[in-house]
């Protein structure tokens, strides 16, 4: 049997959520793969070139890095390594940097040595479907065994590098660049000294400051000020958050379990991932706050979230949530959830 990864969700099963970019660059020239950089410089394959090559059907499993996964998943589309079965790659190639055909150039990077010894899908299809525009159609990548922001939608160009170029993701926020679900890696550490930390945490003003990764657990953090702050995987388990405001903040990947977040304001928070198991949220306000791959309860149901009457929710972003969390959330607030 497959497992999941520590802190992964499986997505409900007919359910693929959509991230990141939903469409490529609207051009009129043809779509083409080439490769560049220290291989076979300016190799090229159109669509139907690469789809008279021999097909791989693969199941591989998907790992978001806001946690939801699907596992399993069947792709099919040429192996990058049978493409590049007839180049000689540079003994000096260290990195391979694969770009979008989309508005803002999307990339990401991963280590020649993994990519060498991996089955990397340039698909066309998936779950026997051709690829929807919003999922990477006509042609994406996909990379076993990473997080799936490593699977670069409307992939055409593939360079191989002797230094690394940072990906979008990895450069502009902090996404861990070697991205392993197996060892949690989704994004940088925090760079913040202890002290610092401990500054911060007495202050208790946290606004538009970027504290990714802060470790604030177990502590006591009533009224704390973080609106627009960047709080990205930050960790606030058990603490005492009364009051607190987190408006604007970027909070996804954060964890609150067990935390007392009564009268805490989460409007328009980002808090995709993010895990309120067993979280007191007693006249919290969620309104429009983004709640893609949140959890309230653990997957068997115990150590729910505490809402009352008083919790504020809109349907818009309680419609981000997967249908096991929907399900269970209908059940303890269907009566707060605001009208749109
Ligand atoms: N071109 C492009 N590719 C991308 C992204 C993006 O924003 N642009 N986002 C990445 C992220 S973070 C994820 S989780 C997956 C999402 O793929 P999906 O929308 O098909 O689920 O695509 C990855 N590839
Ligand atoms: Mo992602």
């Amino acid at each position: 049997m497959t497992q999941l990864p520590p802190n992964q969700r499986l997505a409900s099963q007919h359910r693929w959520p959509v991230v990141g970019e939903q469409t490529p660059l609207l051009s009129s020239d043809r779509w083409t793969l080439t490769l560049t950089g220290l291989v076979c410089p300016g190799r090229t394959w159109s669509l139907d070139e690469l789809r008279s090559l021999p097909q791989a059907n693969l199941l591989i499993d998907v790992h978001c890095v806001t946690r939801w996964s699907k596992l399993q998943m069947p792709f099919s589309g040429v192996r990058l390594n049978d493409l590049l079965e007839e180049c000689e790659v540079d003994a000096a190639v260290e990195f391979v940097s694969f770009a979008s055909r989309s508005t803002r150039s999307h990339t990401s990077s991963l280590r020649w040595d993994f990519v060498r010894s991996n089955d990397l899908l340039i698909a066309f299809a998936a779950n026997y479907q051709p690829l929807s525009t919003e999922h990477g159609g006509p042609l994406r990548l996909v990379v076993p065994g990473k997080y799936f922001y490593k699977s670069v939608k409307w992939v055409t160009e593939v360079a191989f590098l002797q230094r690394d170029q940072l990906g979008y993701w990895e450069a502009e926020a902090g996404y861990h660049n070697n991205a392993d679900p197996w060892r949690e890696e989704r994004f940088l550490a925090s760079t913040l000294c202890k002290q610092e930390t401990e500054r911060l945490l007495a202050a208790k003003d946290f606004a538009s400051l970027d504290l990714r990764g802060i470790d604030g657990a177990g502590r006591s953090l009533a009224g704390l000020r973080a609106a627009k702050a960047l709080l990205r995987n930050a960790d606030f388990s058990n603490a005492d958050l009364v009051g607190a405001d987190f408006s604007s903040a970027n909070l996804s990947g954060a964890r609150f379990r067990n935390a007392n977040l009564t009268s805490a304001n989460f409007r328009g928070a980002d808090l995709e991932g993010a895990d309120f198991s067993g979280a007191n949220l007693s006249a919290a306000d969620l309104r429009n706050a983004s709640l893609f791959g949140a959890t309230f309860t653990d997957s068997d149901g115990h150590l729910g979230a505490v809402f009352d009457a008083d919790t504020k929710l809109s349907r818009r972003s309680v419609e981000t949530l997967g249908d096991q969390q929907q399900a269970w959330l209908a059940q303890q607030v269907y009566s707060q959830v605001e009208s749109p």
